[in-house]
């Protein structure tokens, strides 16, 4: 079974939370997501169980045993950028999923950068029909 990290904002923004939740059940016909708890509506207001440095240390175990990182970059947020960073140098095949959205333009490192597959998006039916593309021409 395909081993899936899917990455979007936390501390960087929980607008697009909902939007996560749904992501994260499309793409699990497709493979294991790692990463649920980024759709997690209450992962903000959850009492702390991990340390920084253990959530850190697990995120970088789940990236190594990834076969590819799916990220949604419309909420700009330092640790999406960072796992993007480590994902292209782990060698992962990475695909972006980013919507137009007033006031958040896409970071010319994601939107310029030839290693990585970015898709334009409006609402949660575009995105399936991404993951439909993503699943069917790349992987
Ligand atoms: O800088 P950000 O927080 O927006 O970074 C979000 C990205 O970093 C996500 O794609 C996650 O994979 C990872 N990440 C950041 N925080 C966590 C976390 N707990 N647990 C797992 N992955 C994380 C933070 C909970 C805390 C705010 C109570």
């Amino acid at each position: 079974m395909l081993k899936i990290y899917f990455a979007g904002a936390i501390r960087g923004g929980r607008d697009d939370a909902t939007l996560y939740t749904q992501m994260i059940s499309h793409l699990q016909k497709y493979g294991e997501v790692l990463t649920t708890h980024v759709g997690d509506p209450d992962l903000l207001r959850q009492e702390k169980s991990m340390t920084e440095q253990e959530i850190y240390g697990r995120d970088m175990q789940w990236m190594e045993d990834a076969d590819l990182l799916i990220a949604e970059v419309t909420t700009p947020s330092l640790g999406v950028g960072y796992e993007i960073a480590m994902a292209r140098t782990m060698g992962k095949d990475i695909f972006c999923l980013y919507r137009k959205a007033e006031g958040k333009e896409l970071s010319a490192m994601i939107a310029g950068n030839p290693h990585l597959k970015v898709f334009n998006y409006g609402d949660e039916e575009q995105a399936r029909q991404c993951f439909e593309q993503i699943f069917s021409e790349f992987i």
